[in-house]
């Protein structure tokens, strides 16, 4: 079941100068952290109410961001949604007729992640995220 926005990926080609430009913008400072799982490093900044927004530079070009930034460039990458039964609720959504990128939960920075296609949300990825719970 969906909870709530977990967090906003957007796509930058410099991480140094988008968190100069977030912090001021969101005025909140921002925590550094490598995602080697997802080939990005990522500046995550929790602007309240449970909600981050994460800036997500490449770590190569064999990244899927580096992809994404050579085709359309900097912006909106991915809305994360938060569920409480990842496998469960990949599952349903593919009931749902929703295109799925994974079948079940793997391993990410949060918790347990999977992606649904964007071709199935008219453009968006989404990404739904099972947070790791305390001493996980
Ligand atoms: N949002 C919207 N559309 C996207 C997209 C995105 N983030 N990434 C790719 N697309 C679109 C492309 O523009 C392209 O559209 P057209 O067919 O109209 O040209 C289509 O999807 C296929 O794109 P592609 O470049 O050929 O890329 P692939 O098919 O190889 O991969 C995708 C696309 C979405 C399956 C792949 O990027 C993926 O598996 N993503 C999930 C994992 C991920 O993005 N991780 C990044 C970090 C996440 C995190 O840190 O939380």
């Amino acid at each position: 079941m969906i909870k709530k926005v977990h967090h906003i990926g957007i796509a930058v080609n410099n991480l140094q100068e988008s968190v100069a430009l977030f912090e001021k913008l969101l005025g909140v400072k921002a925590h550094i952290e490598g995602a080697p799982c997802q080939k990005v490093t990522e500046a995550v900044f929790k602007i309240g109410g449970g909600v981050e927004i994460d800036l997500l530079e490449p770590m190569g070009p064999d990244s899927t961001v580096a992809k994404f930034l050579e085709k359309r460039g900097e912006g909106l990458h991915h809305i994360a949604l938060e569920v409480d039964d990842i496998d469960n609720d990949l599952k349903a959504m593919e009931k749902k007729g929703i295109q799925l990128i994974d079948r079940e939960g793997r391993e990410g920075v949060a918790g347990k992640i999977g992606f649904l296609h964007p071709k199935s949300a008219n453009g968006v990825l989404i990404e739904l995220v099972q947070p790791r719970k305390e001493g996980e």
